[in-house]
């Protein structure tokens, strides 16, 4: 049997027709173009949604906005946190570091000042020497050419009063005053070693001059330290008819036996004097000090 080519045509139209009129409707009515509803073309969807792949979609500026949206949550919420951070950041150093520096700054000062104090001064001075300056007045008295405090020995105690020393090496230098017996107790070497006892033979006669000396073993003298000078003094010249007894003479401490060929005015500068008073008398014992 024929089948008639217009009749097949209609039918499809009547089918298509039929499933086109049903199938935007169909299990969407409730929901028509909303947000995810099926659809076949972006009027389907309520705006501003398109329609994307059948399917209604936010699309285009509406993203776009929501981008923007977040982004300026974003920045509004970074703007507004940094501020508080940057002030406290900012409140919290200033005093911290006027702190550290005004602490460093009175701490390194002070540490300076002090230093520089300590340095820039003088500095510690060594002494190695005993100076000892006649006070005669230059008027002849003795027979036996011991014009002058005449001295025996200069004996070095520590601070606990123990022997550490006698003079060692020597130098001196007399006054031109001619008296009788210039040749005798001329050698200043007598001054060295031990006293020697009531003996007035072995001593040096200052005869208006000076006698420096150093200690045995180089030994350095320091505060505390104590001296003895042995002149051949009243205590001495008991008995003895030609003897005159006790005589004047200045101490000094001196840095070192050179000290006396350091210009005239050594005593002021490499010598502190220990004597007081119009100076000694006789044998005496003298605590160093004054550096
Ligand atoms: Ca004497």
């Amino acid at each position: 049997m024929r089948v008639s080519s217009g009749l097949v045509r209609l039918c499809l139209i009547a089918i298509a027709a039929t499933a086109g009129c049903s199938s935007p409707g169909s299990g969407s009515s409730e929901n028509l173009g909303a947000l995810g509803a099926s659809c076949t073309r972006s009027p389907d969807c309520a705006a501003p949604l398109q329609c994307v792949e059948n399917v209604c979609t936010a699309t285009g500026a509406d993203a776009q906005d929501a981008v923007d949206t977040a982004s300026d949550t974003a920045v509004s919420t970074t703007t507004a946190t940094s501020p508080p951070d940057t002030t406290t950041t900012t409140t919290t150093s200033p005093p911290d570091t006027t702190t550290t520096t005004g602490s460093s700054d009175t701490t390194t000062t002070g540490g300076t000042t002090s230093g520089a104090d300590t340095s820039s001064g003088p500095g510690p001075v060594a002494y190695y020497a005993i100076f000892v300056e006649d006070l005669w007045d230059r008027t002849c008295r003795s027979s036996s050419g011991q014009e002058g405090a005449d001295i025996d020995a200069v004996e070095l105690f520590d601070e606990a009063g123990h022997h550490v020393a006698y003079l060692d090496t020597v130098d001196a230098e007399r006054s031109p005053t001619i008296c009788s017996n210039m040749e005798a107790h001329a050698d200043p070497r007598a001054a060295t070693g031990a006293p020697d006892g009531s003996l007035t033979d072995h001593a040096y006669s200052l005869w208006g001059g000076w006698l420096i000396g150093e200690f045995e073993f180089g030994v350095e003298l320091t505060a505390g330290d104590r001296v003895q000078v042995f002149e051949i003094d009243d205590s001495y010249c008991q008995g003895i008819p030609s003897c005159l007894g006790s005589e004047k003479y200045e101490v000094y401490l001196a840095t070192e036996l050179d000290c006396v060929n350091q210009g005239e005015d050594f005593r002021d500068t490499c010598m502190i004097k220990l004597t007081a008073g119009g100076g000694a008398l006789g044998s005496i014992t003298i605590e160093l000090s004054g550096f």
